[in-house]
């Protein structure tokens, strides 16, 4: 791929990377699972991540990341709104609490902010952060909530930006440093870590398109970072495991069907989709699970893999995190050097708010791609979810009805997965609370519960209540009629 494909073009392709407001989520049919009753033990939470709820950017010795340069510029934001306050959560995560508690939620994904424990990224710790994550984290355990940390969900202290980013081989080491270091302060406690948060999207969005910190369009960079971080993921897992025993550890990637645009007569669009699914599914997932790279990343990755590298990125792990929205649609572009382009989805297929397409059947498709070429790992779905229609106004959909059905149609291809033998552990809601959703700023609305922007008071909406019911008796509702 090349700078010159757009974001607009790009967008209805991508987790991670939302634009026109189109419709909100709606009804279609999936095939059905045997049984809607899901097994004792499924796990049960929400998902957030740090620069999106936490706001208190520079409180207590926090320094900055790339998305505090980046977002801080309020033409890159869809409404022009910064993350200085966000969901408030450096101060209001006991709201958060209570609200994962009330739901009957088991588990809460959330991410830890390399920067407020590691201000310039490497070397002195800011005790007042590490308070901070240990407070939260004896918060949700105190309610038998199990924590899953991620340690880097996009937001990189700006001080390793500044040494290379992604681009250097040092960065990795200094994930690996800072792993270990999280792993020691609060391994006594928290004992579920998730090393990345979809890569792809961060090396794709933040360093082609550019339209996501750090805010790059360099085709150069594709190869560099998307090693990198594979080679610092290998590394953390590593240094966790080296750090202390009795971790749980994984990661997540966005994982999407990369479908050929157009119809069956338009068969030149078939390659540059295979190759597009090399650089979105295949870059993470085989470096990770089989130890090399498929024929299309080596291209853009061969140069920057050392001997000895592919050693390190494949490590045992002890569950995959699947973050799902929608699939890709790949054409073939002559303009472009890769010849790969973003096509549309088929027409009058439903669109989400970001105009993802809403096709469960896709979550299926990787699943059944994890179960039959790589190796059935563990699966712990760790992002999936809906916005509410993008609006530039605060109030969001108290009465989400299509959040549900999203909800359950997305919960039904994962209990048929697992009746057809795909271990899936988990499930995490993207989102507890309305959020600073990236370029979008507050215009998009994940939540299971709304906020009051001016007061930070949290309200529950429709899907909250469906997911407590459903989170206390394990069995899937049918579609309302
Ligand atoms: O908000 C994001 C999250 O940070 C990563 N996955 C997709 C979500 C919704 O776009």
């Amino acid at each position: 791929m090349d700078n010159n494909i757009s974001r607009r073009a790009l967008a209805p392709l991508m987790a991670g990377a939302g634009l026109a407001a189109t419709a909100a989520c709606g009804p279609m049919g999936t095939q059905q699972p045997a049984s809607r009753q899901f097994p004792s033990g499924f796990k049960w939470g929400a998902a957030t991540s740090a620069f999106q709820i936490e706001g208190a950017l520079d409180v207590d010795g926090r320094g900055p990341s790339i998305w505090d340069v980046f977002g801080g510029n309020p033409a890159h934001i869809a409404d022009g709104s910064n993350a200085s306050v966000a969901t408030d959560s450096y101060r209001r995560y006991m709201d958060d609490v209570a609200l994962l508690d009330g739901a009957g939620f088991g588990a809460y994904r959330f991410s830890i902010s390399w920067s407020r424990m590691l201000p310039e990224g490497a070397g002195a710790v800011n005790q007042k952060g590490l308070d901070y994550y240990r407070r939260l984290v004896d918060a949700l355990l105190a309610k038998n909530i199990e924590p899953y940390a991620t340690l880097f969900h996009w937001d990189l202290p700006q001080a390793l930006f500044e040494k290379g980013g992604w681009a250097s081989r040092d960065t990795p080491k200094r994930l690996a440093d800072y792993s270990a270091l999280v792993a020691h302060q609060l391994g006594d406690r928290l004992k579920n870590f998730i090393i990345l948060n979809e890569a792809a999207v961060h090396t794709v969005v933040g360093h082609l398109l550019g339209t996501q910190a750090p805010g790059l369009k360099d085709g150069k960079l594709l190869g560099p970072v998307t090693h990198h971080q594979n080679l610092g993921q290998g590394l953390a897992i590593q240094a966790l495991r080296a750090a202390r025993g009795g971790l749980t550890i994984g990661t997540t990637m966005a994982l999407a069907p990369s479908r050929a645009a157009g119809s069956v007569w338009d068969i030149m669009n078939i390659l540059p989709a295979r190759a597009f699914d090399a650089l979105w599914n295949g870059a993470y997932l085989d470096p990770l699970l089989r130890g090399n790279y498929p024929w299309a990343a080596q291209l853009i990755v061969g140069p920057f893999v050392k001997d000895g590298d592919v050693a390190i990125t494949r490590q045992p792990i002890d569950f995959l995190g699947v973050n799902y929205y929608s699939p890709t649609y790949i054409k073939f572009d002559k303009t472009n050097p890769s010849y790969i382009g973003p096509g549309l989805p088929p027409k009058g297929v439903e669109l989400d708010a970001f105009g993802r397409e809403i096709d469960p059947s896709g979550l299926g498709e990787m699943l059944t791609r994890l179960r039959d070429d790589y190796g059935n790992p563990h699966v712990l779905v760790t992002e999936n979810g809906c916005s509410d229609p993008l609006s530039m106004k605060a109030s969001a959909v108290p009465n989400d009805k299509f959040r549900i059905d999203y909800l359950r149609r997305h919960l039904e291809v994962v209990k048929l997965a697992m009746e057809k033998g795909s271990p899936i552990g988990g499930y995490f809601v993207w989102t507890l609370v309305d959020n600073w959703e990236w370029d979008q700023g507050f215009t998009a609305k994940f939540g299971l519960c709304a906020m009051d922007r001016k007061t930070g008071v949290r309200t529950t909406k429709a899907s909250y209540a469906w997911m407590k019911t459903l989170v206390k008796t394990m069995r899937l509702p049918h579609a309302e009629v």
